[in-house]
């Protein structure tokens, strides 16, 4: 078993006081950065947009948290949030980013979002991340990060139909929980054969 840390989005703008902040979102950072010496590998995510991103409401004039139609399915419409380069983009200060093997940047492309750490939201093109497991022989994955109903939980789900044996480990995931996203992610998560822990 070659077992890797899959640490998503612990990024400023996912804290409070950050453009999308997710409640105690920085609560998780201490846990995290304590389990990282027992894995073979840690990869971390950066969330990474765009000015003027098309997931953003101010770019589609309307309400931030409502919700339209893409080309690849519904989008939910996010305040403007980690942009390329600014503070809100850097992970959190007491995250130890020196112990990340592997720095992965997704929702660059301004057309698509991209919540999972493999394939962007058209859930086909993908980051590169599952050619970096395969040739470090990487076939487990615990997952923990931010936010726990969007970027874990996609990230999850692929990373389960990818084959890989997968845990969420929930103490260490925060959630945005928008109209009852919290609860339908664990029950797709659950299906999909992902342990909860
Ligand atoms: C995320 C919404 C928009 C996340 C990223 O990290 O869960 N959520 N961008
Ligand atoms: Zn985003």
């Amino acid at each position: 078993m070659n077992h890797a840390l899959l640490v998503i989005d612990v990024q400023n703008d996912f804290c409070p006081n950050g453009a999308l902040a997710v409640t105690d979102g920085d609560q998780i950072v201490k846990g995290i950065n304590a389990i990282m010496p027992e894995f073979n590998a840690v990869i971390m995510t950066q969330d990474w947009h765009p000015r003027g991103h098309s997931s953003f409401a101010t770019s589609n004039d309307a309400d931030p948290m409502t919700v339209i139609q893409m080309p690849y399915g519904a989008q939910v419409l996010w305040p403007d949030h980690c942009i390329i380069g600014t503070s809100g983009a850097d992970f959190h200060q007491e995250l130890n980013v020196n112990n990340a093997n592997m720095i992965i940047r997704k929702g660059y492309n301004s057309k698509i979002d991209s919540y999972s750490a493999f394939f962007e939201n058209d859930r086909q093109t993908p980051t590169g991340l599952m050619g970096y497991l395969q040739s470090r022989g990487i076939d487990t994955l615990t997952l923990v990060g931010l936010a726990t109903d969007f970027c874990v939980n996609y990230s999850a789900l692929d990373a389960a139909k990818l084959g890989f044996d997968v845990t969420v480990r929930m103490e260490m995931c925060r959630a945005i929980d928008f109209n009852g996203s919290l609860a339908v992610a664990v029950n797709e998560m659950k299906s999909a054969g992902v342990r909860i822990t």
